[in-house]
């Protein structure tokens, strides 16, 4: 008798047609054997999948060059297939399944013919954990199989745990031929289904990561009374050993990866890294929101990392525990087989191949590296791992903290007055857009708790989840608004951030164990300056007090653009979201806010 599970599959090699099937069972000889293929057999374009860097300085570590067509999630090819457009909100690309079924069924028609099709079974989270999920992805290149073994537990519990339930999460991907115009990343919330095709990259291609690990899940959350959010999760260990747990919302490439490893610059203060880019929020017994991350690795940015910015994310990449360590469209050091980026210490390499493959001379006006290059590593190879990595019930949440690149405006720390207010501080969350999507950079755009590119349902509806989950916990976590990259009249980042992050860490932590006071302004509860510990910081005071500034002006232009972008939820938009946006606006009518 035959599983739904390998009918599923059976179904899928019909269409896809591949030469062989091959099921993996996730140990690390296979995971050899696959990068092996990956070095010898499989090409995109006249380039192997993977090329083995320097053993000596990077054992067990691989270079890999995407199309150059396929170098960051592509938003406009998303979409949510909800059967009716208003589930899936102004915030998705919408189309019909039935549509979007018929469209892709064309392209994955014969698409593997040739090729490997790899079927990976994957938990994503502690499989004994109540909130982890049993998953399957089909892929059709080496790089991805090898991926998902990094990125998630990846092993025959998963199929265990299927049985013969029809219900497990299902995704179907191949690169076909990295046709742009044939890219689509299509997701069936009800379906718990995603087809995904044309692109090899990151969060288009792993599909246990954005796909379902936001998109779906975060509609599976809406049903089932949980958030799957955007979100690092980190506890932050004082010089007396009491660990605090927070989660931290931020766009993309805005400082997750950075601040979950970060290295405290304050003597006696440990952080202990969780999760870097994906939160799983349940409200416990107790009434207190606990977090699990479901991903077991790290895809993280590598421009600008350096023992310098984050000294425990290069050791991580050198750590050893964990077959293999994967580099994405960084340049070469083509003298000693070594990866290089912009901002990574030591003199620039003499000779230098960009992400390209092109001869690359300092001064040149374009990057070597992609500004979107990225590192695979696992999470268990980093020296910060917290102890409670792996306990299947996760880490109750003190403090949930909201960040965004904003130049201007937004102050470096602002505490929410409740929950309702912290949800509407997440609601207003803009972000000055950066290299890990492809659109313009620098232009601000509005990104509701850093997941307009991922809620896989209407965020009109998200924000009354939100607002419902808070009257559920008795004990809420503690909101804050953060923002490292305000800049001064030359534009230059007037705070240190990445190690220096921790001051404010500092405060939030003692906020959540009531040892600090605040202060009351328009915006929330902001730190009395002399609460802020800077002791050995390069921040002057008057630094620290424009870091601080709020200006009336400024958030009129704010409040108006917040409006206009609720605007188009229209009555999905919660009255109370409106109305603390009102609030925002009479107090700056009533007074200036002022820091003393
Ligand atoms: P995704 O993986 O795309 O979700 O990104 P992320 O949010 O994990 O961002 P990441 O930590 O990789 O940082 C992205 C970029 O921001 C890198 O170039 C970092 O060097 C830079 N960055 C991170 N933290 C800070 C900070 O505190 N200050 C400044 N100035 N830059 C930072
Ligand atoms: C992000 O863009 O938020 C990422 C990279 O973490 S990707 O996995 O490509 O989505
Ligand atoms: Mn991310």
């Amino acid at each position: 008798m035959t599983t739904p599970l390998e009918r599923w599959v059976d179904e899928q090699a019909k269409l896809c047609k591949p030469d062989k099937i091959h099921w993996c069972d996730g140990t690390e000889e296979e995971a050899r054997r696959i990068v092996e293929i990956g070095i010898k057999e499989e090409k995109i374009g006249n380039t192997p999948v993977f090329q083995e860097l320097n053993k000596e300085a990077w054992p067990d570590t691989y270079f890999h060059r995407s199309h150059p067509t396929d170098v960051a999630r592509t938003e406009k090819l998303t979409f949510i297939c909800h059967p009716d457009k208003e589930t899936a909100g102004p915030n998705n690309n919408w189309m019909h399944p039935d549509e979007a079924k018929e469209k892709l069924r064309k392209l994955f028609d014969g698409c593997m013919k040739g090729r490997t099709m790899y079927v990976l079974p994957y938990m994503m989270g502690n499989p004994d954990s109540p909130y982890a999920k049993a998953c399957i992805q089909i892929t059709d290149i080496s790089y991805v199989a090898v991926s998902m073994r990094i990125m998630t537990r990846m092993n025959k519990t998963a199929i265990k745990k299927i049985g013969n339930r029809d219900d497990f999460v299902k995704g179907l991907h191949s690169v076909a031929d990295f046709d742009p115009n044939k890219r689509f990343i299509m997701h069936f919330p009800e379906e718990h289904l995603v087809w995904s095709i044309g692109s090899g990259y990151g969060g288009n291609a792993l599909l246990g990561k954005k796909c379902f690990s936001l998109r779906i899940a975060s509609y599976l959350g809406l049903k089932e009374g949980w958030l799957a959010e955007h979100m690092v999760i980190l506890g932050i260990e004082d010089p007396k050993g009491n660990v605090t747990y927070m989660t931290a919302a931020m766009p993309s490439a805005c400082g997750k990866t950075n601040l979950a490893m970060l290295e405290s610059a304050l003597p006696g203060y440990k952080v202990w890294i969780l999760g870097d880019d994906i939160a799983w929020l349940n409200v416990g017994p107790d009434g207190r929101l606990w977090a699990i991350n479901p991903e077991t690795g790290l895809f993280g940015v590598a421009p600008g990392t350096s023992t310098k910015t984050n000294p425990n994310m290069l050791k991580t990449l050198k750590g050893k525990k964990f077959y293999p360590t994967l580099f994405t469209n960084t340049a070469l050091n083509t003298d000693s087989n070594e990866p290089w980026w912009e901002g990574l210490d030591g003199d620039i390499p003499k000779n230098l191949i960009d992400w390209q493959g092109k001869p690359w001379r300092a001064g040149q006006e374009t990057k070597a590296a992609h500004p979107n290059s990225r590192f695979t590593v696992s999470i268990y190879n980093a020296p910060t791992l917290s102890k409670e990595f792996d306990n299947p019930k996760g880490v109750p949440i003190s403090a949930i903290i909201l960040g965004s690149r904003r130049t201007k405006l937004i102050p470096l720390v602002v505490e929410s007055f409740d929950w309702e207010h912290g949800v509407f501080m997440g609601v207003r969350i803009g972000s000055e857009t950066t290299a890990a999507a492809i659109h313009k950079e620098g232009v601000l755009r509005r990104d509701p708790m850093a997941m307009l590119p991922f809620c896989g349902y209407n965020m009109g509806d998200y924000f009354r989840h939100w607002l419902n989950i808070g009257k559920k916990l008795k004990n809420p976590p503690k909101i804050y608004a953060v923002n490292w990259f305000k800049v001064d009249e030359n534009g230059k980042f007037m705070w240190p951030g990445f190690g220096e992050n921790i001051r404010v860490l500092e405060w939030i932590v003692k906020r959540t164990q009531n040892k600090v006071g605040a202060q009351d302004t328009a915006l929330g509860r902001m730190p009395h300056l002399k609460a802020l510990n800077m002791k050995g910081a390069c921040v002057s005071a008057k630094e620290l007090k424009k870091l601080f500034e709020v200006n009336p002006a400024e958030w009129k232009a704010e409040i108006s653009d917040i409006n206009k972008f609720l605007d188009q939820f229209g009555s999905h938009t919660p009255k109370e979201i409106r109305n603390q946006c009102k609030k925002l606006e009479d107090s700056f009518k009533k007074e200036c806010a002022k820091v003393h």
